[in-house]
């Protein structure tokens, strides 16, 4: 177990079998601007407490591995620009440092678990990157998932990466992937992505008893709830794909690669959308909190 200072309400909640859902810190500190991400960050732990789940984010504050954070963590985190970006092979330099640091998927699903948490709500998932065949840029969100207990939702992938390949690696790392009443796998900024998926799961109730059945075969990988964005809330096509392009010929100019390149291609589209892909990422985390809310709550009716 990795040793982590839990809140006094998630310690609690975690030792009568109460319902609980992990957040990320990295969405706040790189995925979201100033002072946005605050609020989204509170309005997050919000959502989740109004379904009557206790929310867990998850940073480091000062050297110490922080499972639910208060106000002052919060806003270490959301003044993020010279925080860290960490994934889990980062996490004993930057104790050792006694820095402060944001989790990314990886991250947090590595502290959740060992923590004993089984649900976690963040936007898109880190994946195979665009080129990734000569860059071999491939998050580290991918070979966690491949090895940790706890189910992620997520609107899918973020779309400036390689979808199907990512898909793909998903498979072959043994990752399950199921739908939230869709069969067709979520675009994060839009309610598709063009590709399929094999399992459609149709309630919270369902999904709770499917994490019970995969922790009952001792199934040892993650498993990815996609919630697609509705529809009337999505990024329009044309516009999402003329961004995409000009962020990526953009981001090849600066030169910004690997670990920038999420937050720089995020903010690109912030900007260049007018706050549009914004408001479709706050709404995609919104949503995606709400559900693992739900199913956590679920899941505790269960035990
Ligand atoms: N999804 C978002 N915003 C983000 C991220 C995902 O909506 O900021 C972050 C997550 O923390 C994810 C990370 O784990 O991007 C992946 O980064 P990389 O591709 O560098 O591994
Ligand atoms: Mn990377």
């Amino acid at each position: 177990m990795i040793e982590a200072k839990l809140s006094s309400q998630v310690a609690d909640a975690l030792a009568t079998g109460g319902a609980v859902v992990a957040l990320e810190s990295t969405l706040i500190a790189h995925g979201l601007p100033y002072p946005d991400n605050l609020a989204v960050a509170k309005q997050l732990e919000a959502d989740v407490l109004a379904i009557g789940a206790v929310p867990a984010t998850i940073a480091v504050i000062n050297g110490e591995i922080k499972v639910g954070l208060n106000e002052s963590d919060l806003e270490i985190i959301a003044h993020g620009s010279n925080i860290r970006k960490i994934g889990p092979r980062d996490l004993a330099a930057v104790i050792t440092r006694k820095e402060s640091a944001a989790t990314t998927v990886a991250s947090t699903s590595d502290i959740a678990a060992s923590v004993g948490i089984k649900l976690f709500a963040t936007g898109g998932l880190g994946g195979v990157h665009r080129e990734a065949n000569y860059t071999f840029d491939e998050s580290a969100d991918l070979t966690t998932l491949s090895n940790t207990p706890i189910a992620v939702v997520a609107a899918g992938v973020k779309s400036i990466l390689d979808v199907p390949a990512t898909l793909e690696r998903l498979e072959t790392l043994g990752v399950l992937v199921v739908g939230y009443q869709t069969l067709a796998f979520p675009g994060f900024y839009q309610t598709e992505s063009g590709y399929d998926l094999e399992w459609c799961f149709d309630s919270a109730a369902e999904i709770a008893d499917l994490i019970k059945t995969h922790a009952n075969l001792q199934s040892t990988g993650a498993i990815v709830v996609a919630n697609p964005v509705k529809k009337e809330l999505e990024l329009p096509k044309q516009l999402h794909d003329d961004v995409l392009l000009a962020g990526m010929a953009a981001a090849k100019k600066a030169g910004i690669s690997g670990k920038q390149a999420t937050p720089f291609l995020l903010e690109f589209f912030h900007r260049e959308t007018k706050g549009e892909s914004l408001r479709v990422n706050i709404d995609v985390v919104r949503s995606n909190a709400k559900l693992a809310a739900e199913i956590a709550l679920e899941l505790s009716q269960l035990r």
